[in-house]
């Protein structure tokens, strides 16, 4: 049995903790937080973990197989780092890094230290986009050429999240984060991208709806485009709606979970609803379903001493994004 501990015991920990307990082979022993209030409530949802309220005390003490970053950006590099000082491999939640510096510098300490390093990118885990994945390879709508990857809801973010509403650079690194990865995965790696953000909420500091066009490797285009002040009803968050076009189809995933696939002459829909995980609830099944997913994934990646998809190396192409969309959208031109 693997043993893990947590460092960071907020909103999202929730999650990771709950998939944890559902994982064959790998249980937690520890959590940490430096709010001891929040330490033990964590550990009060595990068999009995220890609690700490200091990282460095933990990877002192603890015998870890491997050790599960839930912080807000700011300080994954300190904890990426001392995880790698103590030779323990680390899963660390997105966004990987506030700077391009940071996010090369915890690869770099990992990769010296000769430990897995994975990101905690959830979206491509998500069964409804593996779904859409495996019709792309399959061949069913033949090369993709055009993909339009859309989030946009007014779902009200802010109350879990109270730290997003001051963020100055909101939408893109919370979400967009997500959605740059998927146009990868999707669609191959991106060559050139141009943005384009507005603040629509007046009580929020960052941007949040972005418009970005991406150049793929192999002259494909993806649009992704998102927003966090988009009013609809029924408001579709947290689902990610895809349309991809290929030279001989096209594969959509719908807003409900349905994924169409049509050509010329036919067409086949699906329900990819994904199932509630037991600690589950709606609407936010879909994004603990692929929680327990890249979990069970490094678990097999450990296990078997293989990559996992979301290293840390893959995340730097993935932020390297992220950082070119801001550029972009301050200097109003194509990176
Ligand atoms: P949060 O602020 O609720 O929780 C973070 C916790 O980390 C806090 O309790 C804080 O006290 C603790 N902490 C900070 N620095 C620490 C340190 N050095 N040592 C120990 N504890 C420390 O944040 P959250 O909403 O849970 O988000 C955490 C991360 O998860 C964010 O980066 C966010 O973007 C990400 N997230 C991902 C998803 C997803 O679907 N992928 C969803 C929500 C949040
Ligand atoms: O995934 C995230 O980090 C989020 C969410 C999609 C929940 O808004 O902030």
């Amino acid at each position: 049995m693997l043993k893990g501990a947590i460092i960071g015991c907020g909103f999202f920990a929730a999650n990771h903790l709950a998939a944890w307990r559902l994982i064959d082979g790998a249980e937690t022993v520890a959590v940490c937080d430096t709010d001891r209030a929040r330490a033990e409530a964590a550990a009060a949802a595990t068999d009995g973990a220890t609690v700490f309220t200091d990282a460095a005390t933990m990877l002192a003490t603890a015998e870890l197989d491997f050790v599960d970053v839930i912080t807000t950006a700011p300080s994954h590099r300190p904890l990426v780092e001392l995880a790698a000082r103590h030779r323990v491999p680390v899963i660390c939640q997105k966004p990987f890094a506030p700077t391009m510096e940071d996010a090369q510098a915890m690869v770099d300490a990992c990769a010296s230290a000769g430990v897995p390093l994975m990101v905690h990118e959830n979206f491509r885990w998500q069964s409804p986009l593996m779904a859409v994945k495996k019709v792309i390879e399959a061949g069913e709508i033949g090369e993709p050429s055009y993909a339009r990857i859309q989030f946009r809801h007014a779902y009200d973010i802010y109350t879990n999240q109270p730290y997003l509403k001051t963020e100055p650079q909101l939408a893109i690194m919370d979400l967009g984060i997500h959605l740059l990865d998927l146009a990868r995965y999707l669609m191959g790696e991106a060559t050139r991208l141009h943005c384009r953000t507005q603040r629509i909420n007046p009580d929020v500091a960052g941007e949040d709806c972005v418009t970005i066009l991406l150049d793929h490797a192999g002259g494909a285009v993806s649009l992704v485009d998102f927003s966090f002040f988009t009013k609809l009803e029924p408001d579709p968050f947290p689902q990610t709606l895809v349309r991809i076009e290929g030279t001989r189809g096209t594969v959509e995933l719908l807003a409900g979970y349905r994924m169409r696939v049509s050509g010329p002459g036919w067409s086949r829909e699906e329900d990819v609803e994904p199932a509630v995980p037991p600690f589950g609830a709606k609407p936010w099944h879909n994004i603990q379903e692929s929680v327990v997913n890249i979990q069970r994934h490094w678990v097999e990646c450990l296990r078997a001493g293989s990559e996992p998809a979301t290293s840390g190396a893959d995340n730097l192409k993935t932020i390297d994004l992220v950082f070119k969309a801001y550029q972009s959208a301050e200097t109003g031109r194509a990176l």
